[in-house]
Formats: structure tokens, C-alpha cells, sequence
């Protein structure tokens, strides 16, 4: 499959290792570890074997890493995120380690099936969408550009539900990666530490006299920390993602536990192991659960005690602690950082509250992800005083300090100091978590260029007006190492060769110098070749699982990502009865054979996600098999969206939709994933689209629908989707259609909350953008086809997105935002 010359199989990689020392270390790890020879290894036991196999090699570069930033007394990025959607660690790794071809090679002469070893891998979902999957991208790049981090969160033992599809309908089932043991992960038994719950505080007197504080917890469980290492891309530094697994302390010691009561004992402990045990699948809207701020706590204090270790260990004293780390809340979910920071060192480390306040202002940055108001996370504070009530108190006193200091700027305006307080008085009191992160944050970002306007100007306003100097832009990106290399082997091999070398992989901004060739002919034609392979390998996959395998000269109009009403699917979807519609009036509707393929999850309580992914399903089956259709349209939904699911479908893509309503998605970064891939996109002037547009240039990208302002401005006149149901007839159609039971067996009530809703609410405005879009479709319709324009349109997305590397996202923050320096590891084999 992979073009990449096979002699390079032979020499010795960069990392000093053969095909024959691999063989040799493989084989070992197959009899040693699992007690297995070749000839009665399961295809698991192969995975792992090749799985330890590469481990060995991170570890020694691991090893070296941690002592050269140790010697070099680096500062450390510590990246604390709830969700971490890593994917499989195998072939990345591989890529990332120069062994790919080696490993490859080993795998032929052993005959073994080297693509099965690598879809043997069940992949760790430990995030929801875009979030999760950004701080994947981002230790990647933190490793890649050699900057020391780590990466802190939860080692949930179920990530992200896996979806089936049962008559149309989503159906949850339960993650289960940890089945056949994690290979990637060094567990850490004595790296643990206690985690309080509930009790009280109260005050004492030290030796000296002086007042002080402390937390007395009613419940104590432990943080034991799981290591996986995070290999960077042509280089040799290892970096290290850190997961807290909870744990009943002492779990021997049931009596001191518990005197007496087994049972109660025993039920404690099953308590504490909760907290680590599952991912809440919630994307945007916070569940405001009380399981859930114990999870945010308790990967939070792990990881804080975890740095004052560290820092303690090396210097001895924490006076230069913000010196050493730079913690970044990734969204609220970790804010409880500044708390537990002030906290630590106050109570436990006796430092005095201005010193306390200073090193925490200076280690924490705070990332905002999201505008939209369900999202915005706040907890009752009668949950805070029954759980938390040390850190109430700390929120309390900063919040006094804080509100002073609004006072002061600005004189008379209680109404300002009430917004910004970080309690919410209205109707039953609230801890404001957004509050909380950026007062005791350095500087806020916000993750593409609109989102941060938009947060500056709507909701962290007052913020802006009080302290405008810690408000900045990061716009997101991804790693071209998975989202390229790893997923589209046969165009990275294309670029590689078109451009004479491969630096691109780690300067994607290089792919600049492809641009000229955009207009080649014989280039064009070997691009779209490459892209025909990858949708006939999606069809074949596709076709495996759905029953339809969609033809791969049809145009590939693919949405992909989480499910929810802002981004819109639905109006895809009424674009496509639309066209349904067509051919049904008039059988010789002249129309470009399109495969409309959707994917992405929807959280469990989210009804009317989960009734759009039904009512997809739904008119597939009456398209699909639609013989006046004749195979001109196809809607299929891709079962289970993940990472590993992702890498399938971005090669294999011609349209990427990207149409949320304007100033709902605060960035996307699918979008980035598509376009590398040479997908065009169709798309609202929203988050990173716009960024993207500008890149890849206008003539190349499909703009439909209203601003941001018109948005805005739509709304405050009074949005009467009504209106347009009534006045547009295509709209109303398709609409009718759906709720003419057409699609549900003539049951015209299944899909009416749906219509219902876009008729008389509509609260992202698909009525309003609908005519623009189908108008913007039809555009495409068009310029697919003609094959030598489309195919330079797709070479000009790819060789412009360098902006959108994580790369130049973590180059950004390391300058702009924690002020450290790459710390180059060299390592002697
Ligand atoms: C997402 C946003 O919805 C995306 O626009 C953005 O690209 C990513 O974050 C990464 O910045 N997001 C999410 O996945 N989960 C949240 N709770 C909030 C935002």
C-alpha cells in the first residue's frame, strides 16, 4: 500500500533499528510476555507483541527525555484536560518513531498481515469530539516541536460509548477497551496520592501564632497515576501523558475502613472506584452531576500534588513553581485548578495568601471552547459546601479580593460587579467555573479567530474591559502525522515524492511549494487516483457493514462529527430530500451522482440528536432503495465514529460539510482534518472556516449563509422561521415530505418534534440559511464536473492548509502564551 521506496525497509532506520532487530524483539515479546508462538498467536496476541515491541523504543528515549529536562531544568507544560481521544497509539507511533517501513517489512517476512495487527487495536476513547481529540493533537505536537509537557487527566476504565445502529436508532453500548489489557500504559502503584471529599474546614493556630486553615475530609480515596509515553515526529523527546485511575486506600485494610461492616466496606471501596469509571458522554451541555465535579476535583488535586512533587523534589522549595510549570485548564472542566493550587500551598505548604495568589495567577492559562450558554459549566454552591467546603472558602475570599478590584475600576456599577462575580446569586446560587478559570488565569484564549472576538465581546465581556491584556488567540489545528500519514498513507507518499522529500510532516507549511504544480496534468490525475483508492476502500468498508457500498466515482459529500442541532445536520438533510424531490418530479434530472455519508455520535439524553440520526437512516432506506433513483444519490450512515473511524472516512472524502450556524462552533477542527485531505468544503462563515477559507482562497471553498452579525441581528429583529417555511417552496417541501410519514413507514408522528421545531423555533436558523445552501450545492454539482478544476481546487486545499499544523497552534501558545523554549533530547544508540 505505501509507496514509500521498499529499500528504505532494509537500511537502518534513524533510530538505529533493523527489520531483523525488530523480528528478533517481536518474537521475543510474543513467547515471553504472552507465551505464544507464531503459529497459535491470536490476532491480539500479535497486536501486543508489536505493541511492546514499539513501546521499548519510546521507553529508552523516554528515559532520556525526562533526564534532559530534568538537567536543563525546562519548563514543563502541564496540559490538564477531562478528555483525551488519543486513537490507536500502533501505526502513530511507528510513523512517529521512523519505523514504519522496517516494521512492514519485518511483518512480510515473518508472513504476517500487518494492516490486521494494526486494526487489532481497540482505540482508548477518553473524549467526546473536538475537545478530547484537540488535546490529543496538541501532545503530539508538544512532543513534535520538543517542548517538555505532560499531559494530566483521567484514566476512565469506560471511555465514549461505542454506537450501533438498531432500525435506524443510536444504541449505546458499552466501551470495553481495556478488555485485553492497555500495552501503552505503565502502571505507576506507588506514584499515588489522596484525594479529600466532604467534612469541614476549620481554623487553628500554628507554632508562631498564626492563623491558618485546614481541610478535614470526610472521605479520603487515592489518584494512582498511569503513564503513557507521547512520542514525537523525527525527534527523540518523549513526552508523558499522565492518567489518575481512582482507588480505595488501603484496599487490604477493610476494617480500619469501615470497623466491622464488611459490606460497608467493601461498598466504599466501590465508591471510590467510581469516580475514574466512565466517561460522561455529554459533548457541549454539562450534565451539572455530582459525580462528575468529583472527577474534575480528583484528576485536578493528582495532578497538582503531582507538580509540587516534582518541583519539591528537584529544588526544594516552591517559591519558583509558576517558574517551572505552566498549566493550561483546557475549558472549565479543570478549573477547579486555582482553587486546589491556592489550596495546596496556603494549607499544606504554609505559604501566605499574596505569595499563594501570585504563583497561581502565574502558572494557569485558561482555553475557552465554547460559547454556547448550556455549555458554560456552573455548580450549585450547596454541592461546593458538601463536597468542596475548603475550596468554597478559597473561591469566596478571591472573589472578595476580585469584586474589590472591579469596585475600584469601576466606580457605582453593582450591576457589572453582580455579572462578574464568580457566585451567581439568581436563583439558586452558583460557582460561575468560566469566573473562576480566568481571574486566576494569565491570559484566556479563545480557539479561532471569531470564537475569540466573540468571547471577548459577548460572553467574558466584562473581562475584556477589565483586564483586555490577557485575552488572546489560539486558533486550533491538528496533527498532520495521524490526519495524514497515518490515515492516507498513499498521499502522503504522493506529496513526499512530488515535493522530493518529506519534510512537510513536521513543516506543513512547506507544502507551499507543491502549489505550482496544482496545475500539472499528470499530477492532477495521480491525486485523484489516490483519492478514488480511498473511497473504494471506505465503499468496501462501508459496504461490509451497511449493506450499500456506495460507488466510488460518485462525489463524496461527507458529515462527520458529534450530533447536535447547531451544527446542523438536518439541514443537510433536507438539501438532500430536496434533491430526492427532483428525480422523483422529473426522472431525468440532470444531477452529479452523489454518496451522502454521515457519522457522529449523539449524547445519550440529547432527543433530538438521536431523532436525527434516526430520521438519516430513515430516508437512506427510501433512497437507497428507490429504483427510480438509480444509484444518483446514496445516504449512509457510518456506524460508530471515532478516530479510528475518522482516518477511514477524511482520505476518502470530496465535500466536507462544515455548516453550523455562524458563531456557534467556536472553532471545528474536522474542517482541518478534510481539507488537508483534499476535501472541499461547503461552509458557513464559522469558526475555523473562516481562517481555512482565507488560507486555501476564496474561489476554492463553498461559502453559504448568513454572518455572525446578520445572525445576530436576525434574532434581535425577531426570527420567524415560519416565514420561510411559508415563502419558500422547495423548503416547504421537503419539510412536508417528512412529515407526510413518507420516511416512517406512514407514521407521521415519529419525526414531528423535528418539524415541529424547525417550523416554530428553529433556533439555529436552518429555515434561514437553507435557500443559500442549495443554492451552494448546486454550485458544486457543477464544478465536479469538470475533474481537472476539481482536482486543483483539492491540491490548492491541501497545500495551503499549513497554517492549520497543531504545530504552529503549540508554537503559538509556547511563545505567545507559557514563554517556553523547544529542549532539543539527543540520544546515542
Ligand atoms: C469543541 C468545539 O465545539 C469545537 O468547535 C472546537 O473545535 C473544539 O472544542 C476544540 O476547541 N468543544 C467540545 O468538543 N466540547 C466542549 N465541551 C466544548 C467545545
Amino acid at each position: 500500500m505505501n509507496q514509500l521506496s521498499a529499500a528504505a525497509a532494509d537500511e537502518r532506520t534513524r533510530t538505529g533499528l533493523s527489520k531483523e532487530a525488530l523480528s528478533r524483539a517481536f518474537l521475543d515479546n510474543l513467547f515471553y510476555l504472552q507465551g505464544r508462538s507464531l503459529d497459535v498467536a491470536t490476532d491480539n496476541n500479535l497486536y501486543q507483541a508489536a505493541a511492546f515491541t514499539v513501546r521499548d523504543r519510546l521507553l529508552e528515549r523516554w528515559i532520556r527525555s525526562a533526564h534532559v529536562y530534568k538537567e536543563q531544568n525546562a519548563r514543563t507544560v502541564c496540559y490538564l484536560s477531562a478528555e483525551f481521544l488519543l486513537g490507536p497509539h500502533l501505526a502513530n507511533n511507528l510513523i512517529n518513531l521512523g519505523i514504519i517501513e522496517a516494521a512492514r517489512a519485518a511483518g512480510d517476512e515473518l508472513d504476517l498481515d500487518f494492516e490486521q495487527i494494526l486494526e487489532s487495536e481497540e482505540e482508548p476513547g477518553l473524549g467526546n469530539g473536538g475537545l478530547g481529540r484537540l488535546a490529543a493533537c496538541y501532545m503530539d505536537s508538544l512532543a513534535t516541536t520538543q517542548i517538555p509537557a505532560i499531559g494530566y487527566g483521567i484514566r476512565y476504565e469506560f471511555g465514549i460509548f461505542d454506537q450501533v445502529i438498531v432500525d435506524g436508532w443510536q444504541v449505546e453500548k458499552g466501551d470495553t477497551w481495556l478488555r485485553n489489557g492497555n500495552p501503552w500504559e505503565i502502571p505507576r502503584p506507588k506514584l499515588a496520592f489522596p484525594v479529600g471529599f466532604g467534612g469541614y474546614s476549620e481554623e487553628y493556630a500554628d507554632e508562631y501564632g498564626v492563623v491558618r486553615h485546614r481541610w478535614r475530609p470526610e472521605l479520603q480515596i487515592n489518584g494512582v497515576a498511569y503513564d503513557t509515553p507521547i512520542m514525537g515526529y523525527g525527534v527523540n523527546n518523549v513526552n508523558l501523558l499522565r492518567l489518575w485511575r481512582s482507588e480505595a486506600p488501603e484496599s487490604f485494610n477493610f476494617g480500619a475502613f469501615n470497623v466491622g461492616d464488611y459490606y460497608g466496606a467493601v461498598h466504599a471501596k466501590i465508591g471510590a472506584e467510581t469516580i475514574s469509571k466512565v466517561l460522561y458522554p455529554n459533548d457541549e451541555p454539562e450534565a451539572g452531576k455530582e459525580l462528575r465535579l468529583k472527577q474534575q476535583f480528583f484528576f485536578v488535586s493528582c495532578s497538582l500534588q503531582d507538580m509540587i512533587r516534582l518541583q519539591l523534589r528537584n529544588t526544594g522549595t516552591l517559591e519558583h513553581f509558576s517558574e517551572k510549570f505552566a498549566v493550561q485548564l483546557n475549558d472549565t472542566h479543570p478549573a477547579l485548578a486555582v482553587a486546589e493550587l491556592m489550596r495546596l500551598l496556603m494549607d499544606e505548604h504554609l505559604m501566605g495568601w499574596e505569595q499563594a495568589w501570585t504563583i497561581t495567577r502565574n502558572t494557569c492559562h485558561f482555553t475557552n471552547h465554547t460559547l454556547l450558554p448550556e455549555a458554560l459549566e456552573t455548580w450549585p454552591v450547596e454541592l461546593f459546601e458538601r463536597l468542596l467546603p475548603r475550596h468554597l472558602e478559597i473561591i469566596y475570599a478571591i472573589n472578595q479580593r476580585f469584586l474589590d478590584e472591579v469596585r475600584v475600576r469601576f466606580l457605582n456599577d453593582e450591576a457589572r460587579v453582580a455579572r462578574m462575580s464568580l457566585i451567581d446569586e439568581g436563583g439558586g446560587r452558583k460557582v460561575r467555573m468560566a469566573h473562576l478559570a480566568a481571574v486566576g488565569s494569565r491570559a484566556i484564549n479563545g480557539v479561532a479567530e471569531l470564537h475569540s472576538e466573540l468571547l471577548k465581546s459577548t460572553v467574558m465581556k466584562d473581562f475584556n474591559d477589565l483586564w483586555p491584556e490577557r485575552f488572546h488567540n489560539v486558533t486550533n489545528g491538528v496533527t498532520p502525522r495521524r490526519f495524514m500519514v497515518v490515515s492516507n498513507p498513499e498521499l502522503a507518499a504522493l506529496i513526499t515524492e512530488t515535493c522530493g522529500n518529506d519534510r512537510w510532516v513536521s513543516d506543513l507549511e512547506s507544502l507551499r511549494d507543491l502549489e505550482p504544480h496544482a496545475e500539472d496534468h499528470a499530477l492532477q490525475q495521480r491525486w485523484r487516483a489516490v483519492k478514488t483508492n480511498a473511497k473504494r476502500e471506505l465503499s468496501d468498508w462501508l459496504g461490509a457493514r451497511t449493506g450499500y457500498a456506495p460507488d466510488p466515482e460518485s462525489l463524496f459529500d461527507v458529515q462527520a462529527k458529534r450530533f447536535h442541532e447547531y451544527k446542523r445536520q438536518h439541514l443537510n438533510l433536507l438539501h438532500i430530500i430536496w434533491l430526492y424531490e427532483q428525480i422523483k418530479q422529473n426522472a431525468n434530472t440532470d444531477l452529479t451522482p452523489r454518496t451522502f455519508i454521515f457519522g457522529g455520535k449523539a449524547a445519550p439524553g440529547y432527543f433530538m440528536a438521536k431523532l436525527m440520526i434516526k430520521l438519516i437512516n430513515a430516508v437512506g432506506e427510501v433512497i437507497n432503495k428507490d429504483p427510480q433513483v438509480n444509484g444518483t444519490l446514496r445516504v449512509l450512515f457510518m456506524p460508530d465514529f471515532n478516530v479510528k473511524n475518522g482516518q477511514r472516512l477524511y482520505p476518502a472524502a470530496d465535500l466536507s460539510e462544515q455548516i453550523s450556524l455562524a458563531g456557534k462552533e467556536a472553532s471545528g477542527t474536522g474542517n482541518m482534518k478534510f481539507s488537508m485531505n483534499g476535501a472541499l468544503t461547503i461552509g458557513t462563515l464559522d469558526g475555523a472556516n473562516i481562517e481555512i477559507r482565507d488560507e486555501v482562497g476564496h474561489e476554492n471553498f463553498f461559502l453559504f449563509g448568513m454572518t455572525a452579525t446578520e445572525v445576530q441581528q436576525r434574532q434581535e429583529a425577531g426570527y420567524q422561521p415560519w416565514e420561510y417555511y411559508q415563502r419558500n417552496e422547495q423548503l416547504r417541501s421537503a419539510i412536508d415530505l417528512i412529515a407526510s410519514g413518507l420516511f416512517s413507514h406512514g407514521d407521521a408522528e415519529l419525526f414531528r418534534p423535528l418539524t415541529e421545531n424547525l417550523i416554530h423555533h428553529d433556533p439555529f436558523m436552518v429555515l434561514a440559511d437553507f435557500e443559500d445552501y442549495r443554492e451552494r450545492q448546486q454550485e458544486v454539482d457543477r464544478a465536479y464536473r469538470d475533474a481537472h478544476h476539481w482536482d486543483r481546487m483539492s491540491i490548492l486545499n491541501t497545500t495551503r492548509m499549513g497554517k492549520f499544523s497543531s504545530d504552529r497552534s503549540i508554537r503559538d501558545y509556547a511563545q505567545r502564551i507559557w514563554q517556553v523554549e523547544p529542549t532539543p533530547v539527543e540520544v546515542h544508540d
